[in-house]
């Protein structure tokens, strides 16, 4: 039984997918951001970083989407989460979440949490300023480079939709509209269809 802590509208959703994708047995524990208790002694415990994902497993827990996302793929081998038989492939898996990761996740970041890197207003509003466009610029990229469709592998459905399609649902936040990049919004509705991911939505976005 794996446990992963999540935080409704957190990049965790991309690790829920995966986790409903996969068939194993797991339980999704909810942390009140509201009440810092990503900050909580009990959680900073098991995640160090106190933030969400974390996933709890017999071996010990793991934290980052990018980890946690292959290592659902490798031990649910019989979903096909990931090419697990071509090394090559697997690597252009993780390119692309490490993309997600530390570029596109990151650029958003720097509007809502832009007190992780300054604390004076003018600096924090010019990050908050500049993200749109930045999200955008990131996304472009994804739509013109790195979506051949229908999934982000081409024809094998991978783990790196999940994430790909926790950070389109972010669009809207920064206003911008998915529409204009026509592969990225026609992913996003293809990936609605998939009952995993109903049931994550479901279960990740409560309360
Ligand atoms: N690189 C990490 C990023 C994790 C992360 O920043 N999670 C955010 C939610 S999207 C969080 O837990 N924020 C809580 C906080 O900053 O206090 C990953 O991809 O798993």
């Amino acid at each position: 039984m794996y446990t992963l802590f999540f935080s409704p509208g957190a990049c965790s959703l991309a690790s829920a997918i995966a986790l409903a994708e996969s068939g194993l047995s797991y339980q999704l524990k909810r942390l009140k951001f509201a009440e810092s208790e990503q900050r909580s002694p009990a959680y900073l415990k098991l995640n160090p970083k106190g933030r969400v994902p974390a996933l709890a497993t017999d071996d010990g827990v793991l934290s980052e989407n990018v980890a946690i996302l292959a290592y659902v793929a490798q031990m649910a081998p019989a979903a096909k989460l990931a090419p697990l038989d071509d090394p090559f492939a697997f690597g252009r898996m993780q390119a692309f979440n490490a993309y997600l990761a530390a570029t596109v996740h990151v650029a958003y970041a720097h509007k809502r949490r832009g007190s992780r890197w300054a604390d004076g207003e003018a600096a924090l509003q010019d990050m908050a300023a500049k993200a749109p466009q930045n999200l955008r610029d990131c996304f472009a990229l994804i739509e013109n480079e790195y979506l051949p469709g229908p999934w982000v592998l081409g024809e094998t459905y991978s783990v790196a939709d999940a994430y790909l399609f926790t950070l389109t649902d972010w669009l809207s936040g920064l206003g911008i509209d998915m529409a204009d990049f026509p592969r990225v919004a026609d992913h996003y509705r293809r990936m609605r269809e998939r009952p995993a991911v109903q049931r994550a939505l479901a279960e990740h976005e409560v309360g």
